[in-house]
């Protein structure tokens, strides 16, 4: 299988987050790619390529072009007003609050971001376009032919949705993709989410919606970030209806039950006539993983491949989470290879 990787990720390199009261160093750092990429080439998985660039038209294809505004020059503003710490919101528009764009960053910040997790930094934007460039380079190559191919993408993206940003995500860029597919012919693309946290991001995008089948299994949201979304109750709305399917689970899951939630969720998608399948990967859901309570272990994830692959559909893989960094190339290349029936 073949990796689309851009050394730009780096550019994306925060100085703190905000977790249980402080401020600690970022969970998703440039060393999160290195050990991802340095695994590819250790396992010889197969040939790394360049990002080519897409331009902005695929990414307003699915997000609201005052976010693209505000991620560019976000930076810019912030630093002109002689800070030189991360941008990071204090303050959100809750409902009683109303909903004003202000002229202030501190305003706009907190009117796209979701949470004080997600720092903005001078390079955020090159990386978040490069990221992207990711995904659409492996898109390109996945809808002209090849079985599967794998977007080491950085920063992640599920959980930003079409006008807002947050939980270390900019751009959403398993949705850009899926869309991208349906502008070249597809007539329906399915996303499975694997990461740990619910894809908050690429559910509101496609909601409702029924080109894109969106499948996410998750910690539970009664216990975990985002909190608000990710429930088993939402299934789409309008022409969405029945589109969207989110498997909550709680803290605690091992392989046993996590692959009869995987099961169910592989036969929806393989009676939903998609034309190709992204998924994005995030590997927190290993036992050492320091943020989530989930119990999967080195060997799953060579069987969490191999389901995949028995969904017989053209296939994009998206880098999403994954914060035990030592372990993450092992288990993300372990994924690739249980797909590729190559793994243990
Ligand atoms: C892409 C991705 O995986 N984003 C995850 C963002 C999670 N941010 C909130 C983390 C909250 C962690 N709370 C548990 C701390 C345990 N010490
Ligand atoms: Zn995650």
């Amino acid at each position: 299988m073949r990796t689309v990787f851009s050394e730009d990720h780096r550019l994306q390199d925060g100085r703190s987050e905000l977790i249980e009261g402080q401020f600690v160093p970022v969970n998703e750092m440039p060393r999160r790619a290195e050990i991802v990429i340095d695994r590819v080439r250790a396992t010889k998985l197969g040939e790394v390529l360049p990002a080519r660039d897409f331009g902005l038209d695929p990414i307003l294809r699915v997000h609201d072009r005052g976010l693209v505004g505000f991620l560019q020059s976000a930076w810019d503003e912030w630093a002109a007003t002689g800070r030189t710490f991360d941008a990071l919101p204090h303050v959100w528009p809750v409902p009683g609050l109303g909903r004003r764009l202000s002229d202030s960053i501190d305003g706009r910040l907190g009117y796209y971001a979701i949470d004080a997790g997600t720092p903005i930094m001078s390079g955020t934007w090159k990386a978040v376009q490069a990221s992207a460039n990711v995904a659409l380079t492996a898109q390109k190559l996945v809808a002209t032919g090849e079985r599967a191919v794998f977007a080491l993408c950085r920063p992640p993206g599920h959980h930003a949705g079409s006008d807002f940003y947050g939980g270390y995500c900019f751009l959403n860029n398993a949705g850009i993709a899926a869309q991208a597919f349906l502008d070249q012919g597809a007539r329906r693309v399915a996303i499975l989410d694997v990461d740990y946290h619910h894809g908050n991001g690429t559910q509101q995008m496609f909601y409702g919606r029924s080109d894109v089948l969106t499948v996410s299994l998750h910690a539970d949201p009664r216990q975990e970030f985002p909190y608000f979304l990710g429930y088993a109750d939402e299934i789409g709305e309008g022409a969405g209806e029945g589109y969207h399917q989110n498997f909550p689970l709680p803290w605690g899951t091992d392989w046993r039950s996590y692959s009869e939630a995987l099961e169910l969720a592989g036969k929806r998608i393989q009676q939903c006539g998609a034309d190709a399948l992204v998924i994005s990967l995030g590997l927190d859901t290993f036992e050492e993983d320091p943020i989530s309570r989930f119990k999967l272990r080195h060997d799953d994830y060579f069987r969490l491949g191999e389901r995949i692959a028995w969904m017989d559909l053209p296939t994009l893989f998206i880098m999403e989470g994954g914060y035990a960094v030592e372990a993450l190339g092992v288990n993300t290349v372990n994924v690739l290879m249980g797909f590729e029936q190559r793994g243990g």
